[in-house]
């Protein structure tokens, strides 16, 4: 028998802690706040007991990195960006009922006990391991601290943690050539004690929670986990060795903190009891009580900690509930490249601002009908103007409107009795009974984008109704008609005010104060009853407008801007090697040669066939450069050529020496040729 899904008695609602370390973007809104925000709208108009969760995570490596280049403070670092992130929310309508942060006072003594609590418990394992040590500055180099050659594609400049000229994710210990970024020196191996969060030991009840109990999850998510689970857990460190964030709270653990991830998703918990001790509410029952729904909104990135490491934490500890559901989203693109913080690839949302002042709604109905639900999505700033123009202003505003003055000009903004009802006004009363269940149910399963379109197609019949009608041209011959007509009318906008309040809540309040309404219950929309006959309307004016291809060409100029300070500065240089002797330089016997014939080496792209005159012989060369030269354009050209080079066999050629080229950070090569006529066999020292 299918089990009665039993109604929550309250939400606890989280959105991931962004980290104050810059401002916040689009992506930022798409894929966790605006989806988060709507659902906690859309519980609080159905008086569901809601708390909506927000913070600033304000520890973790990239913050004293920061620090670090500014020659700041972490504090001053998160301080800064925890109030331009804060205000950006407010600004944008995102709804929190507490939006706290990890550097507070409640946060450390909270994330300290939780870590007491499972040490006595005994659910960590103590290991020691060797972990690169950086000896000029004393102290322990975190993965992002560390650069060096990544031994599977030979990028100079991979991080400890990652490759991201590949994508691998590696170990410190795998880099060539390891490198402080702190002081450029090699780092020595140091011997360093950390505790551990035994994941394989869940990794069986994890298995259940999830791939049994849990199937309903988004696809992007299950899938997510399931892969995890397969290749199975391993205990994963819970503390480092960092002198920024909430101590490690045992005797030996000097100059160990928690890691990031273990302290942050416990600021959900340290925000509430902040909440908590303000309203005076009880933040117990939002997190243990077994009838609370707890519901985590992330980026996809963040799926493992939510899903896998921080319900491990909360099941170890025993008294937490566990997240009902984690929608995470992919992500959002800009213009189709990677939204990048360090890149300046992105729209600030306090930028946004500056240049569509009070255009909130705009960019909130953008990017829920962009977003990135269920693969990667791109905002362009074209289809942003598309979607203002030919959605919200032509479809929206126009019906609003329409409606509006209509009214304003038969009768004075007085709302106009009904008399009676035809086939085709029951047929549109009984749609709209039908909207109010059919967003919701998208809402309530996250599917957020088919709730907004839901909610224009609502506006759109509106708009058919009127054109169907055409009470413009029936005033002259039947104005009882007319008054009917204008009478739903004005229903479907009412209806459309309460029923967009979650998604577009600034042009609710516009709408509301045009209609002289204020009705904010869900259950009380679907109906015509919402606005009495006889009631003055308020004023007229327009609720969306025309955005311009001017203000959208300055949008895409100023990213074009930044593609090319990007560029330019993407000129970098390889790393220095270590010195060597004259004497090993010395043995290198380099020549200016000519080149007499070219060829390219048949079933490859990238080998040329060269016939070298070096003055001392003519000789084979087989050179990777076929991507760079066409054979007939090079013959006769001088090169510099390493004449005393090992004969290598290439493609069943035998080379014999290698032509020197010069090599740009795009990995683009050309010849290293002398500026004068000089003769071939000219020696190179
Ligand atoms: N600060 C990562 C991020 O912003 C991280 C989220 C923490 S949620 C507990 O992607
Ligand atoms: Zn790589």
């Amino acid at each position: 028998m299918l089990e009665e899904i039993k109604k929550p008695k309250r939400y606890t609602i989280t959105s991931a802690l962004p980290y104050a370390n810059g401002p916040v973007h689009i992506g930022h809104l798409a894929g966790v706040y605006i989806p988060a925000d709507i659902y906690a709208r859309y519980l609080r108009s159905n008086n569901e007991d809601v708390l909506f969760i927000g913070g600033s995570d304000e520890h973790g490596v990239p913050i004293t990195i920061k620090a670090k280049q500014e020659g700041v403070s972490p504090q001053q670092i998160v301080d800064k960006y925890h109030n331009i992130i804060k205000e950006s929310f407010k600004d944008f309508g995102i709804t929190f009922d507490v939006y706290s942060r990890t550097s507070a006072k409640i946060h450390h003594e909270t994330a300290s006990e939780f870590f007491t609590n499972l040490y006595e418990k005994g659910e960590f394992i103590e290991k020691v391991s060797a972990q690169y040590y950086d000896e000029e500055n004393n102290q322990f180099l975190a993965d992002r601290y560390i650069t060096g050659t990544c031994p599977h594609c030979n990028n100079e400049k991979a991080y400890g943690d990652q490759c991201e000229s590949c994508g691998t994710s590696l170990n410190a210990t795998d880099l060539i050539n390891p490198k402080s970024v702190l002081s450029g020196n090699e780092p020595i191996l140091k011997e360093t004690k950390h505790w551990f969060l035994q994941l394989d030991k869940y990794e069986p009840w994890l298995k259940k929670w999830i791939l049994e109990d849990h199937k309903e999850w988004k696809a992007n998510v299950y899938g997510q986990c399931k892969s995890w689970l397969d290749q199975g857990l391993q205990p994963r460190a819970v503390t480092r060795d960092l002198d920024w964030g909430v101590n490690v709270p045992l005797k030996g653990a000097e100059g160990k903190v928690l890691y990031v991830w273990f302290d942050a998703p416990i600021g959900y918990i340290s925000a509430s009891k902040e909440w908590a001790k303000e309203t005076g509410k009880d933040w117990e029952v939002y997190w243990k009580d077994k009838e609370s729904k707890l519901v985590h909104f992330i980026g996809k990135d963040n799926i493992v900690f939510h899903c896998i490491v921080f319900p491990s934490m909360l099941h170890a500890e025993g008294s937490y509930i566990l997240p009902e559901n984690v929608p995470a989203n992919e992500f959002l693109n800009l213009e189709s490249d990677k939204i990048s913080t360090s890149r300046n690839w992105a729209v600030w949302l306090h930028e946004y601002l500056v240049d569509f002042p009070e255009k909130q709604d705009v960019l909130r109905y953008v990017l829920t009908a962009n977003a990135p639900e269920t693969k990667d999505n791109d905002f362009t700033w074209k289809d942003f103007q598309l979607k203002n123009n030919s959605e919200l202003v032509a479809i929206f505003g126009n019906f609003v409107n329409r409606t509006m003055v209509l009214t304003q000009k038969y009768w004075n903004g007085k709302v106009p009795e009904i008399s009676t009802l035809t086939d085709i006004d029951n047929a549109v009363i009984k749609d709209i009974a039908e909207f109010p269940s059919r967003i919701g149910k998208s809402i309530e399963n996250y599917r957020f984008r088919e709730a907004l379109s839901e909610l224009m197609n609502l506006a759109r019949l509106g708009n058919k109704y009127l054109a169907e009608n055409e009470p413009w041209k029936l005033i002259k011959t039947d104005e009882e008609r007319v008054k009917t007509i204008l009478n739903i009318s004005i229903q479907i906008v009412a209806n459309l005010a309460i029923e967009c309040r979650p998604f577009l809540p600034f042009s609710s309040d516009k709408l509301f104060k045009m209609l002289n309404f204020n009705e904010t219950e869900w259950k009380k929309s679907g109906k015509i009853d919402l606005i009495p006959a006889g009631s003055q309307l308020g004023e007229a004016f327009l609720l969306f407008e025309q955005i311009e291809d001017d203000a959208i060409n300055l949008q895409i100029a100023k990213l074009l801007n930044t593609k090319k300070l990007n560029d330019e500065k993407t000129v970098e240089v390889a790393s220095a090697k270590s010195n060597i002797s004259f004497d090993e330089f010395a043995k290198m016997d380099i020549r200016i040669g000519k080149i007499i014939t070219a060829e390219k080496v048949a079933k490859t792209k990238k080998l040329l066939k060269l016939t070298i005159d070096t003055g001392i012989d003519k000789r084979t060369v087989v050179s990777g450069i076929a991507e760079y030269y066409e054979p007939e354009n090079i013959i006769g050209k001088r090169v510099s050529i390493l004449v005393n080079l090992e004969p290598k066999e290439i493609k069943g050629i035998m080379s014999q020496g290698m032509i020197l080229m010069a090599e740009n950070s795009k990995g683009e090569l050309c010849f290293v040729s002398p500026t004068n006529e000089f003769n071939e066999g000219s020696c190179v020292k």
